[in-house]
């Protein structure tokens, strides 16, 4: 019934067409006025670390009902940010104007730089005609420079499977690169802020031996200042002893300093201590308030590209340490805990090769959570979407996990 209603119109519509084509004289008529695929807007610009959408827009289309198309982009400059993170894979986001009942394509390979997107209606839905998007793609800028986004193919087809004869014009995206940053002068090591009072002095006698030992209890996180909020500059494993130089004025922090040497504070319920915290020597010179200081001037953020699929059923967890300039960043160490505990294995932290890859290769199933990356040895603070920021270890794909640094505010 729909079938016979929608074909003699077409039918028509071909017999124009044919007509025009015969008897009209100005060469590429079909493309001015016919159906068109083009990215739209046809050139945009987006800064290092930044996101801007464009859309793969159809135009003057008669009675589409399915479409396919195969883009490229230059991966080096751009990433798509993914569309969809419940699937596997980087997809880019169906538009409106076609039904994506069904999808038969949908998929970004990040590493060549390549996008095949292909959807069709089923019969519940009409025939689409006029025009409007056929997906929207977000890309993130890597590193300055412009990439082309080129259509390598696009496919229309009528209800029948009858391919729609369409013109298409590529876009491109310019990645602005951050003004050449202040080179990385070696980042003042998160300067304790207040200039520690010698501690073998000062204190009124009786009081128990300062500074005196603690044992971890429960694995814990050394924070630049009192809050959990506030950047990690280390952990601490559970049977670890660290030194106890102080506390947190007014809260269950304890002021310590690792075996490693790293100083912070840390949450005094997880240590075993059997010290009076009112006889420590405060370390803030201030209530217990995050003071806006020390703000380290590095910054990552956790950027999952979801379970990618691979062949082997080991739970692979991996991914690549970036900069704010989308250079890889070969010696990145990053840490983990599996299954709510500190891993306390000689490949943890990991560390990123010459192509800036971490990875371990864990049992199926195991929670990991991200909880330190470290940069030329140093902790750096992190951003992630929840925080913490955990996957499952899965067979047959692999939890890709990439960090990247924010690009400085100016
Ligand atoms: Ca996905």
């Amino acid at each position: 019934m729909k079938k016979q209603f929608h074909k003699s119109p077409r039918h028509w519509m071909g017999l124009v067409l044919l007509l025009a084509m015969l008897f009209a004289t100005p060469v590429g008529y079909g493309l001015a006025q016919g159906t068109m695929v083009t990215i739209d807007p046809a050139s945009k610009t987006v800064a290092v670390g930044a996101t801007t959408t464009v859309n793969i827009h159809i135009a003057n289309v008669t009675d589409l009902y399915g479409a396919e198309a195969h883009l490229t982009f230059n991966p080096t400059l751009l990433e798509v940010v993914d569309a969809d993170p419940n699937v596997d894979g980087v997809q880019i986001q169906a538009g409106t104007f076609l039904s994506p009942d069904f999808t038969a394509q949908n998929a970004v390979d990040q590493a060549i730089g390549k996008i095949d997107f292909a959807i069709a209606q089923t019969p519940d839905h009409d025939p689409v005609s006029g025009s409007g998007a056929l997906a929207t793609i977000t890309f993130r800028g890597k590193a300055g420079g412009s990439s082309a986004i080129s259509f390598v193919s696009v496919i229309l087809s009528d209800q029948d499977g009858q391919s729609i004869s369409t013109g298409t014009q590529d876009g491109s995206i310019t990645v602005s690169g951050p003004s050449p940053t202040p080179t990385n002068t070696p980042t003042p090591t998160y300067t304790q802020q207040p200039t520690d009072t010698p501690t073998a002095t000062g204190t009124p006698t009786a009081s128990p031996t300062l500074p005196g030992e603690a044992v971890c209890t429960q694995a814990a996180a050394i924070f630049a200042v009192p809050d959990a909020n506030s950047a990690k500059l280390g952990y601490v494993k559970v049977g670890e002893s660290v030194t106890v130089v102080g506390r947190a004025s007014g809260d269950n922090w304890l002021y310590i300093q690792s075996d490693a040497g790293v100083e912070g504070f840390v949450w005094q319920p997880y240590f075993n201590w059997p010290g009076d915290l009112e006889a420590l020597p405060t370390r803030l010179p201030t209530v217990t308030v995050t003071p806006p200081t020390p703000a380290p001037t590095k910054k990552f953020f956790i950027d999952y590209k979801g379970c990618q699929p691979h062949a082997s059923n080991l739970g692979s967890v991996k991914g690549q340490v970036f900069d704010a300039q989308g250079n890889v960043i070969p010696g990145a160490q990053v840490e983990i805990w599996i299954d709510g505990q500190y891993w306390d294995d000689p490949a943890n932290p990991a560390r990123a090769n010459v192509e800036g890859w971490y990875e371990w290769v864990l049992g199926t199933d195991q929670m990991v959570r991200f909880v330190g990356l470290y940069i030329d040895g140093q902790p750096v603070p992190f951003e992630s979407e929840p925080d913490p920021f955990e996957v499952v270890a899965k067979g047959g794909c692999f939890q890709r996990i990439d960090f990247r640094e924010m690009v400085p505010q100016q």
